[in-house]
């Protein structure tokens, strides 16, 4: 197997691109997907503060490894989710990665900084633990954006996460989310309290509500992120979130996988193909069906009602005995068992 390039000795074979790659040409490929990405769709402007979003798995430490080289100025920001070893080992990698590059890494725990962690969670509210997650990211990210005065949020998703999101849309006409989909959030202003400590805005925080958010990752298949940290050098956990076992999004990602192996090239078709022909179709219901966001009465962060969701999962979890990974691990049925505490 021969580098389409250079001749040289290939490394890897991507069938969808029908090409081959050296180690230096594959690293090029990757680099230049992440500039047409950011390029075509407008994602970071030169000078831009950038915080990204960082798990410890192979997305986002390929992402910020990604935009380090390009020159962008960013710090990460990483966020403790108590899931047993899994939030331990991934913590451990996103603190090796900014240490041994002398970078900025913000850090958040859940069960230290607000006293929940998601399985308790997850038990509490007797919803999929990936609920209460994402609700805390997004929540935690935004916010520490808008208070660090951040022009923009980029996180690691890959062209098979957003192919996989994308079919579990279509598949339940999801058209609220269709609307959402897209490689970039707009920022959005609106009326918000500065909820910081030492009363300081952060730069730019003024009447921002939701700060700007980027998928720099999309052109890249998750197989590429891999084999790019693998070339870089780069440890990440390998292991999945074990609350993820079973869940439909993996099951959408097996699903393409079976079609792109039959067709090299669907995932990337599917999903471009709807960001060029289809998404605008859903654009004007989001307006409508957001409502008027005014400032949590707690935390000042913007919500549709009187206290945001964020701090109404806090006031249901925190303080609660933690509930061990095992007991709210989702199952192929559901989770297996309920908790007294979730009872
Ligand atoms: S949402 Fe769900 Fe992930 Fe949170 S509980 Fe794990 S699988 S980590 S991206
Ligand atoms: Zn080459
Ligand atoms: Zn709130």
């Amino acid at each position: 197997m021969k580098c389409t390039v250079c001749r040289g000795p290939a490394v890897i074979d991507l069938r969808r691109h029908n090409a081959n790659f050296c180690a230096d040409h594959f690293l090029r490929f990757c680099r230049d997907q992440v500039v047409r990405a950011i390029d075509e769709h407008s994602m970071i402007e030169p000078g831009e503060r950038v915080l990204v979003a960082v798990s410890g798995g192979k997305d986002s430490l390929a992402l910020w490894d990604l935009l380090l080289g390009l020159g962008y100025d960013t710090e990460g920001m990483t966020i403790g989710l108590g899931i047993g070893d899994y939030s331990a080992a991934s913590t451990e990698a996103a603190v090796a990665f900014a240490e041994r590059r002398d970078l900025t890494l913000h850090r958040v725990d859940l069960r230290r900084d607000h006293d929940y962690d998601i399985p308790t969670a997850s038990a509490v509210t007797r919803r999929a633990p990936c609920s209460s997650c994402g609700l805390s990211k997004r929540h935690l990210i935004d916010k520490a954006a808008l208070d660090g005065g951040y022009d923009v949020v980029a996180t690691g998703h890959n062209l098979d996460d957003e192919a996989a999101v994308l079919l579990g849309n279509v598949l339940h006409w999801h058209t609220e989310y269709l609307s959402r989909q897209r490689p970039v959030l707009a920022e959005r202003a609106g009326p918000r309290h500065d909820a910081r400590s030492d009363g300081r805005s952060g730069r730019g925080s003024g009447s921002r509500v939701f700060p700007r958010k980027v998928k720099p990752l999309v052109r890249l298949a998750e197989r590429e992120t891999a084999a790019y940290c693998v070339l870089r050098g780069i440890d990440y956990i390998v292991e999945e979130c074990p609350m993820a076992e079973g869940n439909r999004h993996l099951r959408y990602k097996e699903a393409l996988n079976v079609v792109e192996a039959a067709s090299p090239g669907a995932k990337h078709a599917f999903y471009f193909g709807f960001l060029a022909r289809a998404a605008a179709r859903f654009a004007p219901e989001v307006d409508g069906a957001e409502g008027e966001l005014r400032p949590c009465a707690r935390c000042g962060s913007p919500t549709t009602g009187e206290v945001c969701a964020f701090c109404r999962l806090v006031d249901q979890a925190a303080g609660q005995d933690p509930v061990p990974v095992e007991l709210v691990r989702p199952g192929r049925g559901g989770r297996r068992a309920r908790t007294k505490a979730g009872s």
